[in-house]
């Protein structure tokens, strides 16, 4: 990865991701129009002559100076209501996958079918092959199908964790004694990596997340040889 990369989102690989970009866009052109336009205000007061010292008030100008910015909160505050909406909806999934949050390290259970479980642990940089992205890869990824809906739940069995893949714009907290849940859908095959995103102990940063996102056709046949 080049350091300009690391500068902006990764492409996305979920509707709903792709929504949370645009948004993102959209929000930071406002405030780049905000901006500019203060910052030339302010740059203007040097050059400023002073010439009407003794006005009092303007009725007019503090009518639109108020009202203006409440517009353009709007603006903002009805796309993101929009779509907290939209990441909040459970489309009719058409498979579930269980993620459990251990200290430290996930396990999953694809309790759709019959005995499907496993752990899925880093992989140490001592073991890494040369194609493993060092302490990013783990030993048993997630195999999902493509352009499905997927129904995610998670949980824990010991602290706080939080599951997430920056593609797919998910972020979700397993917490012990709950069950929260969301979904996604996968549009394009590939490998997704994500970190436990909340600091849950010792090796926090060693509970990477892996999403190999086939056919369906194939996810069948995997399911099938489990
Ligand atoms: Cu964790």
């Amino acid at each position: 990865m080049t350091t300009w990369t690391t500068f902006s989102f990764q492409d996305s690989a979920s509707p709903l991701m792709e929504q949370l970009i645009f948004f993102h866009d959209h929000t930071l052109m406002i405030l780049v129009m905000i901006t500019t336009l203060v910052s030339y205000l302010m740059f203007m007061l040097f050059f400023n002559k002073y010439t009407n010292r003794n006005l009092l008030h303007g009725q007019t100008i503090e009518m639109i100076w108020t009202i203006l910015p409440a517009i353009m909160l709007l603006f903002i505050a009805l796309p993101s209501l929009r779509l907290l909406y939209l990441l909040d909806e459970i489309n009719e999934p058409s498979m579930t996958l269980k993620s459990i949050g251990h200290q430290w390290y996930w396990s999953y259970e694809y309790s759709d079918f019959l005995n499907i479980e496993f752990d899925s642990y880093m992989i140490p940089t001592n073991e890494m092959n040369l194609n493993n992205f060092r302490l990013l890869d783990v030993d048993n990824r997630v195999i999902l199908p493509m352009n499905s809906q997927i129904r995610i739940l998670v949980s824990s069995t010991d602290v706080i964790h939080s599951w997430t893949i920056p593609t797919l714009g998910v972020k979700i907290d397993g917490t012990p004694g709950r069950l929260n849940q969301t979904n996604f859908l996968i549009n394009r095959p590939g490998l997704f990596y994500g970190q436990c995103s909340e600091i849950c102990g010792a090796n926090h940063s060693f509970m990477p997340i892996v999403i190999e996102s086939i056919p369906v056709k194939i996810f069948i046949k995997w399911i099938n040889n489990m």
